[in-house]
This record gives C-alpha cells, structure tokens and sequence, in this order.
C-alpha cells in the first residue's frame, strides 16, 4: 500500500429512486478533477462543516436539489501523484429529492437504469429510455462499491492509484468490503 501522512475530505452522493423503473442519479463531470467521467455529487468538506453538512451544500451547488442523506460508505483513495495526502470520501444515498434538478457549471445530471443490481429480486424490464450505469465512464474503483450502495449494505474500502502520466490514474491495489 501507498504511504501518506495527512487526509483530506471528501463527499460523494446518490440519489437513487425506486421506481419503477428503479433509476440512479449520476453527474457529468464538466471541469475540473475526474473530468469526463461520471460521479455522484460531492465535493471538499470545508473548514467548520461537517461531511453531511458539505454533502447537502455539494448536492445543491452541483445539481440544484435537496434531500435527505444518509451515510452509506467510507473510501480512502491513496495516489502517487500527492505522496503525503490521502482521500477520504464520506458517500451518502437518498431516495428522493425536492426541487428542480438543473445543469451546473460543473456537473449535468442524468438517469440511469438500476434495476439489474437486485440479482435476488424478480427482474424488472429495463425501461427503455434508461442507459445502463456507465462503468467504462466511471473511476475505475466504482464497479466494486456501486452494487453496495444500491444494495443499501454499507461499505468501507480504499484504492491505491499510479499517476504516472498526468490526468492518468490507475488502480494499483484495492480492497472493498462490508
Ligand atoms: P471536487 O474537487 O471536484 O470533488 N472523487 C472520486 N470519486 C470516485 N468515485 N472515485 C475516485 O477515485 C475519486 N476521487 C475523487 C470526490 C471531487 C469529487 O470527486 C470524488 C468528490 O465528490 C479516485 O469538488
């Protein structure tokens, strides 16, 4: 595992419907850090605020809604490009939402379908207008914690990214678990 001496931190969050047809709400990513790629909302806690304080304030800025958090996960990400920090990422989850979802100058919220992620449940037919979740779109650590969340299991985990090429991330070594 990489070494670090100091965290900084982090909120992420979902809003997850339950239909039918069940539907997550991810953000386009327009700017800044993991550019391109799609994420729940979130953003650095700031001095004087808790996490589901800064969750709240990052879900409005980002997309312009309201709801009503609650913690599912801790991941701590480690990277080679900032050898003495450490991510921490507090991840919430909704299930509903007030407000009007609106296109942020960071992030453009769309749904998608979540309805293959029950195996236990009897499928449901995928409404045709959702897109599966876009996990070749995503940070490569979302594949293995995503399913938690949408399963309501809460979760801990980290990954170890190499920067070697700027912009470039890869996961070295990760755990996840419940
Ligand atoms: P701003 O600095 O743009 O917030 N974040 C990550 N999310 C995932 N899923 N995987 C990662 O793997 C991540 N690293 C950072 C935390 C950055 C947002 O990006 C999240 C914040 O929600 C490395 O305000």
């Amino acid at each position: 595992w990489l070494p670090f001496t100091s965290k900084k931190l982090y909120t992420n969050a979902f809003i997850v419907s339950p239909g039918p047809p069940r539907k997550i709400l991810l953000g386009y990513k327009k700017r800044g850090f993991g550019a391109h790629l799609y994420n729940g909302f979130g953003g650095k806690v700031e001095d004087g605020e808790s996490p589901g304080q800064a969750a709240l304030r990052e879900l409005k800025e980002e997309c312009g809604v309201e709801a009503r958090l609650n913690h599912c996960g801790t991941l701590l990400f480690v990277t080679t490009g900032e050898p003495e920090w450490a991510f921490q990422i507090e991840l919430y989850r909704a299930d509903a939402y007030s407000g009007t979802l609106i296109e942020s100058e960071e992030m453009r919220p769309e749904w998608f379908s979540a309805h293959d992620d029950h195996p236990l449940e009897i499928p449901e037919i995928p409404h045709p207008s959702l897109r599966p979740i876009p996990y070749d779109s995503m940070w490569p650590d979302d594949v293995h914690w995503l399913p938690l969340l949408l399963a309501n299991r809460p979760f801990v985990g980290r990954a170890d990214f190499v920067n070697d090429t700027p912009g470039k991330y890869n996961m070295l070594r990760w755990w996840f678990g419940v």
